[in-house]
């Protein structure tokens, strides 16, 4: 143990705890959800780098952070870093984590240098990790910080740049591998463009195709079992991304043959910022079939932009939670907290209560989703709206044409009767629930 956390204790499940205390009253990883232990459903993850490797600055002002391992960027930074990281694992007993490469590792000036810094700290989590039983959920390449990728990394007008992403991923990918992780992420932080002006995107995209085509042949070639995820998100930071929403992303899957090979990472944040809800999003991968894992967080709606707050919502997160479990439940996905602290919350204790407060708000959601679909009213709702589809001449117009359809509207007098789409009804049903 570090001291960085200096005074807590591990996290108690306990329902009747004091309002301030420090304690889990909806999540118990042992409870039976649906014939599945709580812990199994949710598959929670922290994110090291909102949790450890961000320091506090937003456009205006520095690091607010003061923690130890900042003061220098060195590997022996960078243990205290992991050590500190596997006290909150410690204390929260949450299954998971995730990682990019730039979290754990210092920057160096080379990519040979880069390679060996993250060998080194790769074997040195290896260790805490077969120490304390924390497992790795994804582990995925930061590829949109360094300014070598300010025009992007697999969609670079510079073969150099591309080349340099492609040699990293590999190495990330082997760490994951290394590390037993589940999946294997690729968000496009700076796949995309500012102006159309200096930008050929037919040949970026093409880059972009061609470079997951390498990663999936990759992952076969040397056994990685794990999932390969695209995390979706729209306008930032580059103004148009190449993956935008799920649909997007799809489409592309599709472009490149890929799509049974490569899943989606949803965000909460990203869903609202392409303009979707997040069960919109979860509900369409779903039935695509490319469903993974989930980025858990929200975005202030007021300011437009990807804020990274912990999730407080339940009646949000149980509609959540409602479409990942008609979606069959994670696989080898999970839920990430991709989510960071304000930049006022200063102390060790705001990062547990944070993480505290998200895995309570998503086992009430849980909870919640478990009991709609128990209850059943929204399917049976939704069933009976389309039931009309069940009758014969319906299948067959399905099967027609425009011709043998206008014939048969013209001989049976088909006059539609609309019906009411009843939203408040099942509003009013989900609220019983939430
Ligand atoms: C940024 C993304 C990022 C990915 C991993 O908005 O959410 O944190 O999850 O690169
Ligand atoms: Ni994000
Ligand atoms: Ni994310």
């Amino acid at each position: 143990m570090t001291d960085f956390f200096q005074g807590l204790a591990p996290v108690p499940h306990n329902p009747d705890a004091a309002p301030d205390a420090l304690a889990f009253r909806h999540y118990d990883p042992d409870a039976m959800i649906m014939g599945k232990r709580m812990e199994d459903h949710l598959r929670f993850a922290v994110a090291w780098w909102h949790g450890f490797a961000w320091p506090g600055g937003d456009p205006f002002g520095g690091p607010t952070f003061e923690r130890p391992w900042f003061a220098e960027d060195t590997i022996a930074s960078a243990k205290l870093k992991a050590d500190a990281a596997f006290d909150l694992f410690a204390l929260l007993g949450q299954p998971f984590f995730c990682f990019h490469d730039a979290d754990i590792r210092p920057e160096g000036a080379t990519f040979a240098q880069n390679a060996r810094n993250l060998d080194e700290m790769v074997d040195y989590i290896g260790q805490k990790m077969s120490q304390t039983g924390t497992r790795l959920l994804w582990g995925t390449a930061n590829l949109f910080s360094h300014r070598r990728y300010m025009a992007g990394a697999a969609t670079n007008p510079d073969p150099e740049v591309f080349a340099y992403a492609a040699a990293t991923v590999k190495s990330c990918i082997d760490a994951t591998h290394r590390l037993d992780g589940e999946n294997y992420v690729l968000w496009g932080g700076r796949e995309g463009y500012e102006t159309l002006l200096n930008t050929d995107l037919v040949r970026e995209r093409n880059q972009a195709g061609r470079f997951l085509q390498m990663v999936v042949d990759y992952k076969h070639k040397i056994g990685f079992r794990g999932t390969i995820l695209i995390e979706p998100k729209p306008q930032e930071p580059t103004k148009h991304q190449y993956d935008r929403d799920v649909a997007t992303v799809y489409g592309f899957l599709k472009d490149f043959g890929l799509e049974g090979e490569v899943r989606v990472n949803i965000e909460q944040g990203h869903a609202i910022l392409a303009g979707h809800s997040f069960e919109h999003e979860l509900a369409l991968a779903g039935a695509l079939g490319i469903f993974g894992s989930i980025d858990m967080n929200r975005n202030d709606y007021q300011s437009g932009w990807d804020t990274d707050q912990f999730p407080n919502s339940v009646p949000e997160v149980a509609l959540a939670y409602y479409e990942v479990l008609k979606a069959g439940g994670f696989t080898t996905g999970g839920t990430n907290f991709d989510a960071k602290l304000r930049r006022q919350s200063l102390d060790p204790e705001d990062l547990v209560a944070a993480h505290v407060g998200a895995m309570d708000i998503c086992a009430r959601g849980l909870k919640a989703a478990a009991a709609m679909l128990a209850d059943g009213g929204l399917e049976q709702a939704r069933a009976a709206r389309y039931a009309g589809w069940e009758r014969p001449e319906a299948r067959q117009w399905l099967d027609g044409s425009l011709e043998t359809i206008a014939a048969d509207v013209l001989a049976r007098d088909i006059n539609p009767r609309p019906v009411s789409g009843r939203q408040e009804r099942l509003e009013n049903l989900v609220s019983r629930f939430v």
